[in-house]
Formats: C-alpha cells, sequence, structure tokens
C-alpha cells in the first residue's frame, strides 16, 4: 500500500531537514519504505481537508490505504512497529527504545522549543536578552543529563532503535545554536545518527524539494 506523508511546499527551515517531516522521512527510509510526499502551503495546512488529517493543522502527516496518523513520534513508532530495525526484538529492551522515544519529545524537546519560540517572538521585547539566558540553561540541565547518561555508547541503549532516531532528530534543533558543541558526546552522537546512509536518503530528499521550490 502507498505510503504518503506530507511536509512544507517550501520549508521554512531552508532545506536544513529540521522540520518534523524529516523524522518520519529517516524512519521511513531505515525501514526501507518506499513513500510519497505531499506539499502543502501554509494556508492549505488551515484548511478542512487537511485539519481532517491533523486537527491542528500542522505537518507530517502519514496516510497508508484508510490509516492517517499525525504527530511525527507517533507516525514513527507506527513504522517501526511494523518494519524490522528500529526497535529491538526482545520486549524489555524495546520498551526502553520506546520510553527514550518520550524521553525525546517529552523531556528534551519543551525547552529548545521554548527558546526557538521566544528568539522567533519576542526577540524585540525590552526582557528578552534576559531571559534568553534562564531558557538556555533549562535547556543546559537535559544536555547534561542526557550527556551523562550517553557516556561512551554510541546510542542510548544497545543497538541503533527509534529513540536515538528521535533524540537525535530533537538534537538536531540545537544545530544552530553552540550549545551542542558543549557536549561533545552528544556532538559525535548526533553526527553519528547523520552519518547513516537512511539519514542522509532522507536530508537529501527533503533538500531536494526545497531547492526545487525556490528555484520556481
Ligand atoms: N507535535 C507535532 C509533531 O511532532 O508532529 C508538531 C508538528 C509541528 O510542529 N509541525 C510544524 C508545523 O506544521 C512544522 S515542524 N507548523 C506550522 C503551523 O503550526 O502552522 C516545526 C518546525 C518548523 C520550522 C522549523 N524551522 O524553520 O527550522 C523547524 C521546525
Amino acid at each position: 500500500m502507498t505510503i504518503t506523508i506530507t511536509a512544507f511546499e517550501k520549508s521554512p527551515d531552508r532545506g536544513r531537514g529540521l522540520a518534523r517531516d524529516m523524522s518520519v522521512r529517516w524512519a521511513l527510509e531505515e525501514a526501507g519504505l518506499d513513500y510519497d510526499v505531499r506539499l502543502l502551503s501554509f494556508g492549505a495546512m488551515k484548511e478542512p481537508p487537511h485539519l481532517a488529517h491533523q486537527p491542528f493543522g500542522q505537518i507530517p502527516t502519514y496516510a497508508e490505504g484508510d490509516l492517517v496518523l499525525f504527530e511525527s513520534g507517533a507516525i514513527v513508532l507506527h513504522i517501526a512497529e511494523h518494519h524490522g530495525g528500529l526497535l529491538p526484538d526482545d520486549a524489555k529492551a524495546r520498551a526502553r527504545a520506546i520510553t527514550w522515544m518520550f524521553a525525546a519529545v517529552s523531556t528534551m524537546e519543551p525547552p529548545i522549543v521554548h527558546r526557538e519560540s521566544a528568539i522567533l517572538t519576542e526577540r524585540d521585547e525590552s526582557w528578552h536578552e534576559h531571559r534568553l539566558p534562564t531558557l538556555e540553561n533549562r535547556i543546559r540541565d537535559r544536555l547534561d543529563q542526557l550527556s551523562h547518561r550517553l557516556g561512551g555508547a554510541d546510542w542510548l541503549d544497545g543497538a541503533f532503535s527509534a529513540g536515538d532516531l528521535m533524540m537525535i532528530s530533537v538534537l538536531r534543533r540545537l544545530k544552530s545554536s553552540a550549545l551542542l558543541d558543549e557536549y561533545p558526546n552528544l556532538s559525535l552522537y548526533v553526527a553519528r545518527g547523520e552519518a547513516r546512509p537512511a539519514f542522509q536518503r532522507a536530508f537529501d530528499a527533503q533538500l531536494a524539494l526545497f531547492t526545487a521550490a525556490s528555484a520556481g
């Protein structure tokens, strides 16, 4: 059955692979699955046909036959549960890998998104410069803890899993800041994920779409 995901018609990340269709593309590539991409304008994302698939008017969505999913983490979990290579067979190891997926989106991502939103929406406020260090220290608290847990390991819990895929996708959002550079083992962890052939294929595919949209 054909898999179709949605993505930005012209991504505001300018092809840096930071929009959340990237983690879905990466998972599909790790699983060796073909997929189509339906590109949406900001306007179309807020129209009833898309809202029927994504109640918050966002990308990405995932459609396969009559199954329609939203939330990038849930989509990656669905792919991982139905195809090999992204979750361990052992039940306990599988549960731990899924725990890392939740840790990525529930524990690591919020302070990272708060900083991004502050920079986007509050940078002209008189108090912005005073608030930013607080937001960055909240991120550092989490990075300290994650760095400590990862230590010198390649991946968070044994072999590469959907937990690493989601965690690396979240950490990549820090690339435009210097925060990740303060943690050499986390920087290497992200680089290890980005070096995977499946990541490269996913990254190249979204970049090609951005380049085509910019040319057109
Ligand atoms: N929790 C949802 C999920 O994980 O699927 C969140 C989805 C989401 O945030 N989608 C964003 C969206 O559709 C795009 S990815 N936004 C439009 C809207 O809400 O109207 C977030 C994103 C956007 C831009 C950049 N960037 O420019 O670097 C990075 C990430």
